[in-house]
């Protein structure tokens, strides 16, 4: 059956919803000090992962980033699972011993969150070779941060992927900020994307704030790699609402690396305020209904704790399962 405009961006609505709602009860639990360790959020970069992975079915693959939760959300992954895995408890995707940044379920063709900034592109590379020689269609998404384009592994797997016209689209999330760089202090050329040249990639650069933009832009591109059209870097500009990581003395209007301007700027422009009103205004759906959806997601999120709550500790035997030296 035909999917209709409206239930799509309903579709999209919901999606990025439900991230953001997780971002906020994740920072919540943080700090409560119920969840342990280092939790870097994605409030305000939802219209990319939804537009892309909306397209993307379970045999495609992602890798992921430090800042992966609606990576994997978007994805298809279990909110209960991954809420599990951030309170480092063994009924989460890793049994508690990946914790937020380590994020991985091959079953719906994700190849992992990664601490090490960069390390994906390797991964996304390989997974398009092995779909290339499988030739079973699948297409990898690489999803990276600005700052994640200056590693010598996108220099390496960019070239590779032109070379061997592999099926992987590079989606970088330009949030103009590594940490607390500015984006035109660690590179020269402009935008992410103008690096595509380089090496032969097709590249554009739209409004990562805007779930439409993003999901025509991939329906696209999506179209073409299948087709055997080759790699295509896609660069998302965009804005984190948070600090770098929960903890990050930015956050809290301290204003220590990024300006007040700026902020205000981009948080006029959020992804999830911009297609809620586009619902209201151009579609005429009511503000009950949305709310409907929010109390849905909400009562989800409650599950998905309370889960994570009950679930019990790892065992000190699993310490050095899954380890190699
Ligand atoms: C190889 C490596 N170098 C440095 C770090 C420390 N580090 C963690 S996140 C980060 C910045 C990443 O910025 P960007 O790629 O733009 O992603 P964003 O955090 O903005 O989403 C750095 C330098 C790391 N984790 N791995
Ligand atoms: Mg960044």
């Amino acid at each position: 059956m035909e999917i209709t405009a409206l239930e799509k961006l309903l579709e999209h609505y919901r999606m990025m919803l439900t991230i953001r709602e997780f971002e906020l009860r994740a920072a919540s639990l943080y700090e409560a000090a119920e969840i342990l360790g280092f939790v870097h959020l994605y409030a305000g970069e939802e219209a990319i992962a939804a537009g892309v992975c909306g397209h993307l079915t379970e045999k495609d693959y992602i890798t992921s980033t430090h800042r992966g939760h609606g990576h994997l959300i978007a994805k298809g992954g279990k909110l209960r699972l991954m809420m599990a895995e951030l309170f480092g408890k063994s009924t989460g995707y890793c049994g508690g011993k990946g914790g937020s940044m380590h994020i991985c379920d091959p079953s719906l063709g994700i190849l992992g969150s990664n601490g090490i900034v960069g390390a994906g592109f390797p991964i996304a590379t390989g997974a398009g070779l092995a779909a290339k020689t499988y030739g079973d269609g699948a297409v990898s998404v690489c999803f990276f941060g600005d700052a994640a384009s200056n590693r010598g592994t996108f220099h390496e797997s960019l070239n590779l992927a032109a070379v061997w016209n592999l099926p992987v689209i590079y989606v970088c999330e330009n949030n103009q900020y590594g940490i607390s760089m500015n984006v035109k202090d660690a590179m020269k050329v402009e935008h992410v994307a103008d690096r595509g040249a380089a090496y032969g990639i097709k590249s554009a650069t739209i409004d990562g704030n805007d779930v439409i933009a993003v999901s025509e832009a991939m329906e696209g591109i999506l179209k073409d790699v299948r087709d055997g059209g080759g790699p295509f870097l896609l660069e998302c500009m965009t804005w984190r609402h948070r600090g770098h990581f929960e903890g990050d003395p930015d956050f809290c209007n301290d204003y220590l690396y990024r300006s007040k301007e700026e902020d205000e700027y981009w948080l006029a422009r959020d992804p999830i305020a911009g297609l809620r009103n586009t619902l209201v205004d151009e579609y005429g759906i009511g503000l009950a209904r949305l709310d409907r959806v929010r109390a849905e997601i909400l009562r989800e999120l409650d599950d998905a704790v309370e889960f994570a709550r009950q679930s019990p500790e790892p065992d000190a035997s699993e310490m050095l399962r899954g380890v190699f030296a």
